[in-house]
């Protein structure tokens, strides 16, 4: 017998009675949504200019930048990296900053995995 009175129709707490009480929780873990840091080729960005951005901003060793950014330069675009919404966003924005106070084209934008 579960809980009080009981009667033929007493199913237990997993069958019907009062779903919103006795339904077991659902303890699935919500993962947040990742954002992919794109970097754009441009004709007029030098591409030493480029290398120290992915080293300055992205923590990559002079190696890993030159072949990022030759990457970048023959594909038009690539992902430089997957973060959390405000570091990506962070990430943009100090690419862009830069880029733009050394008067470059540089373009880097962010968009949901
Ligand atoms: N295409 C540029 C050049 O030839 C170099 C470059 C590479 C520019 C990657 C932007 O994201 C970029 N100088």
């Amino acid at each position: 017998m579960w809980a009080s009175g009981g009667g033929s129709d007493d199913q237990g707490p997993r069958r019907g009675g009062d779903a919103s009480v006795l339904t077991k929780p659902r303890t699935r873990t919500q993962r947040p949504p990742l954002y992919k840091v794109l970097l754009l080729n441009d004709d007029y960005t030098p591409m030493e200019f480029v290398v120290h951005v992915l080293e300055r901003f992205f923590g990559m060793s002079h190696a890993q930048a030159f072949d990022l950014m030759l990457t970048v330069h023959k594909k038009g675009v690539a992902v430089v990296g997957v973060f959390s919404f405000e570091v990506a966003e962070t990430k943009v924005a100090q690419v862009m900053d830069f880029a733009r106070r050394h008067q470059h084209p540089l373009q880097c934008t962010m968009e949901k995995e």
